[in-house]
């Protein structure tokens, strides 16, 4: 495969792309954890990557990138990047370490992680999320070690595992409406999302419709960009989401706006004998919502009307759903309430109508070519869950645990920094007696607890195969410039870590390419993918518009039998967070802690003119919780509760509600003010489905340290 392509200097579609003779373009995938997946084109002269762009000709980017990934040489050509591997030559976490070969840093791994292995390979753990969401650099030949090795597995939940496993029970799969079709939507409900910080090629959508007459609605604790861009927002507390849904459903009940015609063919639930959802949605009037959100009922009643009016004119209502609302106790729950939706009015009649809040199930990535789960050989290892990574590397053995935990490989993630409950994960990492190898491009808050890092290739340095979660194109990355350094591929990595380990199984051997190709197999045109960087999976423009739900039943599950196989609630309910807004005296603020716009989780805290955008770790205080405690904007305040404190300048501001403080994350710890970050606070308790983290329930108090200079 040759890694260039060549488009003409000028091209209609990008009038202003003026190539230098010389110069070529590389098509590419933006990497990062978006539900946008970007189709890059990359500049190239002289070997030099000397700007990444959008590509004009992918729709969905339509030749725009978000402010981070416009940076993206500087991040790669960053002075600090890791170019060669490193040795601890310090204690643990000092971050001191000393240059070491490849030959001898993999040779000692090897050796240490067969001395481990010997004893019991379940002592060892990988640890990895989505740095990068490439199928080839992700999960691929990593897997394929891990497995042979028959190390633990990782239950990767951090980030969505409430709210997917509440879509797989609901509507069969992590599938949804197609993101086009939100600009012919006449009312978008934009429902724990920031749309223009983290959902950007999504808000394009939302523009077009807002033009052509459609109405806006925010659901969200915080007046984020996007709230303040809606026509409405509805500010609710945190983890207050399925009240509010099912007082939505008691109004479209009262009122009749109900498409019984599709709730009769297509759900399963409405009504039983035990009773259904109608009947558990009537025990929700719009005042018992409104106490339990804290938000005027009238405003609940409206967002009702507004939805419930698009069912009787026939207006297709759409609801882009986002993971800021599931990171709760009962994020799962609320999910399943708001999944539940459009299948009683309808709005899955029209390709414009529906819910989306993950379009990943669409694709058909074959794992089991990836990941070879054969080499498991019958074993069936412990799972360890990320989410509570401090607590399980703290844990000693014991028939329930297995094994201590010995030796962490971690790539495509930062737990030091992302992790709940930091004092745990630092205690954990701190370990004098874990091995811990850390695969990254740059020496972050985790990288500093290794005994080894081994420098990691960019987006701009390897191949890889994407899927996506907002959109439904499959994209190819191909290298731009030749690896940095003595950076190598994930993938690379894995492979020479296996012929040190002596696994001899022609798997190890395969290349990228072949890797690239077993992504989707035939399923999509891998041709395609080298012509013009992106493939649209081919999917009908109203997915449910029949039913034909991927459930069990082939219905919108109101009722799931199998949750309440498992002994849970079978229907949607509310189930308050763990750390209820107004439940504590000690620590009376409810504290959720979305992105920071200029950063992708811990991504791009480094890179110093996204940095100097977000200059310090910030806490949106409003007016009346700050007055209180003599707070003021700019000044330094310590926010603490049982788990821990961080320090922050507060910022007060309208974008916080009385009651809920906003902590911008996800800093470094050692770029913070004092290094810490908010995780410092956060909790290692679960969410009531997919044993997610629940980062936006969390209570604290915020006091005044001193005023900033
Ligand atoms: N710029 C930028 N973009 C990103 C990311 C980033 O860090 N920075 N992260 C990426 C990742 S990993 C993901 S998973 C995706 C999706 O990431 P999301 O988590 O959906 O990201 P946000 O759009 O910030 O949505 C969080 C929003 O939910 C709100 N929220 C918090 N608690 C609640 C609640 O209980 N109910 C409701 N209704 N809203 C609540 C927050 O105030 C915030 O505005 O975004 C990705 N995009
Ligand atoms: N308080 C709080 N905590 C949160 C959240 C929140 O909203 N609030 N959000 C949560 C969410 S949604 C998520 S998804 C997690 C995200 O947590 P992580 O998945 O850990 O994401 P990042 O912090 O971006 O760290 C990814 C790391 O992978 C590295 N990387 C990127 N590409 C490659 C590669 O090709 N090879 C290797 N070896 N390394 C690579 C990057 O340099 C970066 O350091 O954080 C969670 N933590
Ligand atoms: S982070 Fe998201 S919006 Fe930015 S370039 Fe990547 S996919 Fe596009
Ligand atoms: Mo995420």
């Amino acid at each position: 495969m040759s890694n260039t392509i060549s488009i003409s200097p000028r091209t209609e579609a990008n009038p202003d792309n003026r190539l230098k003779p010389g110069a070529v373009q590389v098509l590419g995938a933006c990497p990062h954890d978006c539900p946008d997946t970007c189709s890059l084109l990359t500049t190239v002269e002289n070997g030099i990557a000397t700007r990444v762009q959008g590509n004009p000709a992918h729709p969905h980017t339509g030749g725009v990138l978000c402010n981070k990934v416009s940076r993206y040489t500087e991040r790669s050509y960053h002075p600090e990047r890791l170019l060669g591997p490193l040795k601890r030559s310090g204690p643990k976490g000092s971050g001191q370490f000393e240059p070491v070969s490849w030959e001898a840093a993999l040779a000692d791994i090897a050796a240490r992680l067969k001395a481990i292995a010997a004893r019991d390979p379940e002592a060892i753990v990988p640890y990895s999320y989505a740095g990068t969401m490439g199928q080839v650099q992700g999960e691929s030949m990593a897997g394929r070690f891990f497995n042979q090795l028959g190390a633990s597995f990782l239950d990767r939940t951090i980030c969505s595992s409430a709210g997917g496993e509440a879509l797989v029970q609901t509507l069969g799969g992590k599938v949804g409406m197609r993101v086009e079709f939100f600009a012919e939507s006449k009312l978008i409900i934009i429902w724990g999302s920031n749309s223009i910080g983290s959902n950007l090629h999504f808000w394009r959508y939302a523009q077009q419709a807002k033009r052509d007459g459609a109405k806006l609605v925010c659901i969200d604790p915080r007046r984020s960009e996007t709230a303040e861009k809606c026509h409405e927002h509805i500010a609710l507390l945190p983890g207050t989401d399925a009240a509010l849904a099912l007082a939505l459903m008691h109004e479209l009940i009262i009122h009749d706006w109900l498409d019984h015609d599709y709730i009769a063919r297509h759900t399963l639930g409405w009504e039983s004998p035990q009773g259904g959802l109608r009947e558990r949605a009537l025990q929700w009037s719009p005042e018992r919502a409104a106490a339990v959100c804290g938000v005027p009922a009238e405003q609940i009643r409206s967002l009702a009307r507004d939805y419930g009016e698009c069912m009787v004119n026939r207006q297709p209502a759409a609801i882009r759903l986002n993971y800021g609302m599931q990171r709760v106790h009962g994020g799962g729950n609320a999910a399943r309430a708001i999944a539940c939706l459009p299948a009683l009015t309808g709005a899955w009649r029209h390709r414009a109508g529906g819910v989306l809040l993950s379009s990943s199930g669409l694709f058909p990535v074959d794992k089991a070519a990836l990941q070879r789960p054969e080499l498991l050989k019958g074993r069936q290892p412990r799972t360890i869950n990320m989410s509570t990574i401090g607590n399980a590397l703290l844990a000693p053995a014991s028939p329930q645990f297995g094994p201590k935990i010995e030796a962490l490989i971690v790539y495509n993630s930062n737990p030091v920094a992302v992790a709940p409950e930091s004092g745990k994960v630092v205690q954990g990492f701190a370990r004098e007696d874990l091995f811990t190898v850390v695969l990254e491009h740059f020496q972050t808050d985790t990288a500093d607890y290794a005994d080894y890092i081994l420098p990691a290739t960019t987006q701009l340095e390897h191949w890889d195969v994407h899927g996506a979660y907002g959109h439904t194109d499959a994209l190819l990355n191909r290298p731009a410039i030749a690896p940095l350094g003595q950076a190598k591929p994930n993938t690379q990595i894995f492979r020479e870590l296996a012929a040190h380990m002596g696994f001899a199984d022609p798997c190890f051997s395969d290349s990228d390419e072949q890797l690239c190709r077993a992504v989707f197999g035939d399923k999509v045109d891998f041709q395609q993918l080298l012509d013009k960087g992106f493939a649209t999976l081919d999917l009908p423009d109203a997915p449910f518009a029949e039913g034909r739900f991927p459930t069990a039943s082939g219905r919108c599950e109101f009722f799931s039998a199998r949750l309440a196989a498992e002994g849970a609630d079978g229907l949607p309910g509310h189930v308050p967070n763990h750390e209820a807004a107004g439940s504590s005296a000690q620590f009376p603020l409810a504290m959720i802690s979305p992105p920071a716009r200029n950063f992708l989780n811990s991504s791009f805290v480094n890179v110093k003119s996204l940095r100097d955008i977000e200059a310090e770790p910030v806490l949106e205080i409003h007016a009346d919780d700050a007055a209180a405690r003599g707070i003021t904007t700019g000044a330094i305040v310590k926010v603490f509760n049982q788990r821990g404190e961080y320090r922050v300048k507060a910022e007060v501001s309208a974008r916080a509600r009385p009651g809920v403080v906003n902590g911008l994350g996800i800093w470094w710890r050692k770029l913070g003010l004092d290094g810490t970050n908010v995780n410092e606070l956060t909790s290692q308790q679960l969410t009531d489905m997919g044993r997610g983290p629940v980062f936006y329930d969390c209570l604290v108090q915020v006091q005044r340290e001193a005023q900033a200079a």
